[in-house]
């Protein structure tokens, strides 16, 4: 069997999510080897205990999820813990990799859906739903990466943005003003530490409108605009989902007029509030709603910009006022009464269930064109909707050029129209090693460019927790330092060694002609740019526990140091490896390991690679922007192979790649 055979199983009525793109007949009888029950409505298969689970894209714990229950609803989620079950994202796609097969399924359910990979019994797997309406693609494969090649075939092609997205991006929730951003890239400039982006928060819209430039703040955004693209630095703003309640307010008032924001089920807009205070949701489920919103963008594409990030797409809600309401009767009839402990528990719990309270999403509606369906069961298709919104209109207004988009929340299907930010992390360690983790699983559904908040976003970081996630981060395609208000600030010029910090920027920039090529090799083929070691060494049994290492691209494993006050850690070869050991992009040490354990030393500034035998690493020498890399200088690190026969994919890295 070499091509896998997917086969469709249609239950109940569900809903076209438009995760899928090809037209597959459903099949009659039920999927071998799953048991379905109806009444319970579950899905049932049992593992072996050879059996290894891959899947379920951005989540949470490990690479093989089995031992835990992940639930499919997209949560505006901050505290990114081993405790919790969901995150921004709903990616229902499982490849079981049992002793003597491979076969993956995807569950098309926009609602709510469980997954209980052996934590109820640990040698069952059992999927369940608030309603039996779903698609469940049962798709069969040589290898697990057949089958994801196979599941990609079956959803689109991934993303491709454009190539200067690779390059390294600053950004900080609180830049508020133009000089702000002028001294970010003045400081960078300072130091010749490579930049191309410059990430634009919250805090540059006049009162949080979508769309709006604060003119105050930003007198003359076009010339500031071209000011920051004369110098290599492309702005990147943020796009919220929710649309301030305000008279005058072009995008209110013609939301309003042309029916384009969800409604409550007596047809009056949901009044819900988010940072502008309150807000209407767009409806991103009707398609001519999306396309209106979809050209608000080139307002800004306008002006000059070039990429966005669209966030709070879940969606998060702050409080809806209707629930607000509620909650104060609930609390004035309790004002009176003698609160016993029991009592006093649950008035805190009304507080503490304001924020995204799950029966808010039972509140409104969409008119799923045509259908009007609550949101509640289309909960996870919202950030998917308003990204497809956008890079849609990108095709409609902007079609010579590729347009960097990314989003928080997704679903299946998303990954054709941008890619993802894994949320808001926090600045552990804990979470550099979850965005090792992460990387594999999201690629494998498609979501190719993406990347975590290097540095973390909450807390105060450390000057060698940046170091250390930026010598992994310089693997991801999103390469993007992000920290929250109010943290300390994580810029590189604000540590002590910013020579350190240079030179792993700039081996960044001298790796971009590989990852660029990798990753568009990953994206062209319906591939992955980073996968499991597992993939690529299934008879080797050793390789399936090791999850702190990763494969990037054909030529080389990277295992970056994890853990606070370490000068190296171990690292297990699947075969034998050239170990590079950078210091920056042109002093490193070489040493050939033999396959097996290994301890190796990584000081703070040293990042640990390893090339495969028979394999390539081309380098280029650094530039401070990614247009400005020069591809007719490179080097070659091999490994018993000859530095001609790495197939490097090059383009303007600009215009839209046809599918
Ligand atoms: O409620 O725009 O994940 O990256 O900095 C927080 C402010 C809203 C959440 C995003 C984060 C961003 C922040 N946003």
């Amino acid at each position: 069997m070499n091509e896998a055979s997917i086969q469709r199983y249609t239950f109940g009525n569900p809903l076209h999510t438009g995760a899928v793109v090809k037209d597959i007949a459903a099949q009659s009888g039920l999927p071998a080897g799953w048991k379905i029950d109806s009444d319970q409505k579950t899905l049932t298969r049992p593992m072996q205990k050879e059996t290894v689970v891959y899947g379920l894209g951005e989540t949470l714990r490990g690479i093989n999820k089995r031992g835990w229950l992940y639930t499919s609803y997209n949560s505006d989620e901050p505290h990114h813990e081993e405790g919790k079950h969901s995150l921004y994202a709903s990616h229902n796609f499982l490849i079981f990799e049992d002793k003597d097969k491979c076969v993956a399924i995807f569950i098309d359910h926009p609602g709510r859906v469980n997954f209980d990979i052996g934590y109820s019994d640990k040698d069952m797997v059992s999927i369940s739903f608030e309603d039996f309406d779903f698609d469940m693609y049962l798709i069969e494969g040589e290898s697990p990466e057949k089958i994801v090649t196979s599941f990609r075939k079956l959803t689109g092609r991934s993303y491709i943005p454009p190539k200067w997205a690779f390059g390294y991006g600053q950004s900080r929730w609180g830049y508020k003003t133009a000089d702000d951003i002028r001294t970010v890239a003045k400081r960078y400039k300072e130091l010749n530490i490579p930049l191309d982006m410059i990430y634009m928060d919250i805090d540059y819209m006049k009162d949080f409108k979508d769309f709006t430039v604060n003119p105050e703040r930003f007198p003359d955004f076009p010339s500031f605009v071209k000011e920051m693209k004369d110098m290599g630095i492309r702005l990147i703003p943020i796009i919220d989902a929710g649309v301030k309640i305000e008279e005058g307010y072009d995008v209110y008032e013609e939301g309003v007029k042309e029916g384009f924001f969800c409604k409550k089920d007596d047809g009056t807009n949901l009044v819900a509030a988010v940072w502008p205070g309150k807000v209407h949701f767009p409806d991103f489920l009707n398609s001519k709603a999306r396309e209106w919103f979809g050209d608000k963008y080139k307002t800004l594409t306008d002006a000059g910009i070039e990429g966005f990030w669209n966030d709070m797409n879940e969606p998060a809600i702050f409080y809806t006022e209707d629930h607000l309401k509620e909650v104060f009767s609930e609390i004035k009839e309790m004002e009176n009464k003698e609160l016993d402990i029991w009592g006093f528990f649950q008035f805190r719990g009304l507080i503490e269930g304001i924020a995204n309270n799950g029966d808010d999403y039972r509140r409104f509606f969409h008119d799923f064109d045509g259908i009007k369906v609550c949101h509640d069961k289309v909960h996870n298709l919202y950030g998917f909707y308003m990204t497809m919104a956008a890079s849609q209109s990108f095709e409609r207004n902007n079609k010579d050029k590729r347009i960097l988009m990314f989003s928080r929340a997704s679903y299946t299907g998303m990954h054709r129209y941008g890619g993802v930010w894994t949320g808001d992390n926090m600045s552990w360690w804990s979470h550099l090693l979850l965005n090792v983790k992460q990387m594999p699983s999201l690629n494998m559904t498609g979501f190719l460019y993406t990347g975590a908040d290097l540095g973390g976003f909450g807390c105060d970081t450390t000057e060698d927790l940046v170091m250390r996630w930026l010598e992994f981060g310089i693997f991801t395609p999103l390469f993007r330092n992000h920290s929250a208000l109010g943290t300390r600030e994580q810029e590189l010029y604000q540590f002590k060694d910013n020579v350190s910090f240079k030179n792993i920027i700039e081996l960044r920039y001298s790796l971009i002609p590989y990852i660029y090529s990798e990753f568009m090799k990953a994206a062209l083929n319906d591939g992955m740019y980073i996968k499991p070691l597992s993939f690529e060494y299934p008879s080797d049994k050793r390789v399936y526990e090791v999850e702190d290492q990763v494969l990037v691209g054909e030529s080389i494993m990277v295992s970056p140091v994890y853990e606070q006050n370490k000068t190296g850690r171990y690292v297990y070869l699947p075969e034998d490896m050239k170990l590079v050991r950078f210091r920056s992009y042109n002093n490193y040490d070489e040493e050939i390991l033999s396959a097996g354990d290994h301890y190796v030393k990584a000081e703070l500034n040293e990042v640990l690679v390893f090339i495969r035998k028979g394999h390539v690493l081309p380098l280029a020498k650094p530039a401070m922007h990614v247009d400005e890399i020069d591809y007719s200088t490179l080097s070659y690190i091999t490994y018993d192979a000859d530095s001609s026969s790495y197939n490097m994919y090059n383009d303007d890295g600009v215009t839209p790649v046809n599918s």
